[in-house]
């Protein structure tokens, strides 16, 4: 008889259970609430929200713990372990959201504004090569003089300003990469047809001493020095026989996105 009160008093009853059940039930349904679309309450709350929602779900991981569990009715000591760990955990996660909410910007933002897309990528290279083309038949007439050309790199985007770029064969070409690039370096090499991507891996391995370009690689025409951020490199060259080929960057993994066509008429 004693052992039977000590017993129930010291676990929660039936109706104590199913009462319980509804505050975590009802708990739930409120979270559901804060983060459903139709509801438009999430536009509202903004990031305070996420505070909000882990704060419920502390709360019915508590009660979990507590009555499901029975810490409540364990030593007090485990009880304020637990609850001390949990403290814990909430303050340090709150910190690290914090800490990415309060940055200005979003990166996402920052990425799709600078991305290229696929489609309107190979929208500007026709663009691009029918201007340049254009360009190119009017300013020298036949001779092969002398040529400059100005390539520059696309930002910070892994990219060249220009997808196609030609001259007359035996013209004295003087190539000039622009990098206004903050963060990258870039060089600029002139490749046989096809071959821009395994140039690139034998440069990769050569080294950033070589420029990252192979030395006495037979598939090179032409290559600049490698541009730091800010900086320009040139390099003149004769403009080989009549056909299309490839310039790219080969600093690693840039040969990937970094690349055009070199025509030589
Ligand atoms: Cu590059």
């Amino acid at each position: 008889m004693a052992h039977e009160t000590e017993h129930t008093s010291h676990h929660p009853s039936f109706n104590q259970y199913v009462l319980i059940a509804i505050v975590l039930f009802a708990i739930t349904i409120v979270e559901f609430v804060l983060i459903w679309d139709t509801a438009r309450i999430v536009d509202h709350l903004g990031p305070s929200k996420i505070p909000l929602l882990v704060a419920l779900s502390a709360v019915k991981f508590a009660i979990v713990i507590m009555y499901y569990m029975h810490l409540k009715f364990d030593n007090r000591l485990l009880g304020a372990v637990f609850i001390a760990g949990l403290a814990l955990a909430f303050l340090v996660g709150m910190a690290l959201i914090a800490l990415f909410v309060g940055f200005e910007g979003n990166p996402r933002d920052y990425a799709e504004a600078r991305a290229l897309p696929y489609a309107e990528h190979a929208e500007e290279t026709v663009g691009g090569e029918s201007t340049e083309t254009n360009h190119e038949t009017d300013t020298p007439p036949v001779a092969a003089g002398p040529v400059a050309i100005a390539v520059s790199a696309a930002g910070e985007t892994l990219a060249f300003d220009i997808s196609s770029i030609s001259a007359d064969s035996g013209s004295e070409v003087t190539l000039t990469l622009d990098n206004p690039s903050a963060n990258n370096a870039h060089n600029l090499v002139i490749v046989t047809a096809g071959t821009k991507d395994a140039v690139a891996a034998d440069g990769t391995a050569a080294g950033p001493a070589n420029d990252w370009v192979s030395p006495g690689d037979s598939r090179v025409i032409a290559h600049t020095a490698l541009a730091g951020p800010g900086a320009s490199a040139n390099v003149t060259f004769e403009a080989p026989s009549p056909g299309t080929y490839q310039f790219v960057c080969t600093f690693p993994g840039h040969n990937f996105t970094m690349f055009g066509d070199f025509i030589v008429k």
